[in-house]
């Protein structure tokens, strides 16, 4: 059974853009409840940790870099089947592929800035929101 809880981030070029309130709107009306929230900003130390998955990858210090050059909103949502029902709201990896309507084909720039991060499974959920929020700043 799926378990009710997704990881996302606003990420910096999306903060920057100007985007924050609009996509916060769309994850609220896609139905998913913000059970915790922080506006915070990435070492690079902390941004290559979180995406250690990728090292091996080509991208992977663009991606860092990125991820840590300025601020971007963490948070942890609640919903039936989050984690598939959020990667539906935010659409494919790279913008240009996104459906109409996702949150990355309205307000990412290219692949690598693509407007928010959504975890990939319900582990990863569970990994990702620990990351970043201590069991007493989650408000189911
Ligand atoms: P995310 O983890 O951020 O939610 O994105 P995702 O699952 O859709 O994509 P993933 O494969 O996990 O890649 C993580 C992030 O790396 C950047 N990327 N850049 N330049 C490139 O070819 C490239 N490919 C991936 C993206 O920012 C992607 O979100
Ligand atoms: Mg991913």
């Amino acid at each position: 059974m799926a378990t009710n809880r997704t990881f996302t981030m606003i990420k910096p070029g999306a903060v920057r853009n100007g985007h924050l309130g609009a996509i916060l709107a769309d994850i609220t009306a896609g139905g998913f409840k913000i059970v915790a929230m922080k506006y915070t900003k990435l070492s690079a130390e902390k941004a290559g940790e979180f995406y250690a998955v990728h090292k091996e990858r080509p991208f992977y210090g663009e991606l860092v870099e990125f991820m840590s050059s300025g601020p971007i909103v963490a948070a942890i949502l609640e919903k039936d089947n989050a984690v598939a029902d959020f990667r539906t709201l935010i659409g494919a990896t790279n913008p240009a592929d996104a459906a109409e309507g996702t949150i990355r084909k309205k307000y990412a720039t290219s692949i690598g800035e693509n407007a928010v991060h959504g975890s990939d499974s319900d582990e990863n959920a569970a990994i990702e929101g620990s990351f970043h929020f201590a069991g007493t700043d989650i408000f189911a």
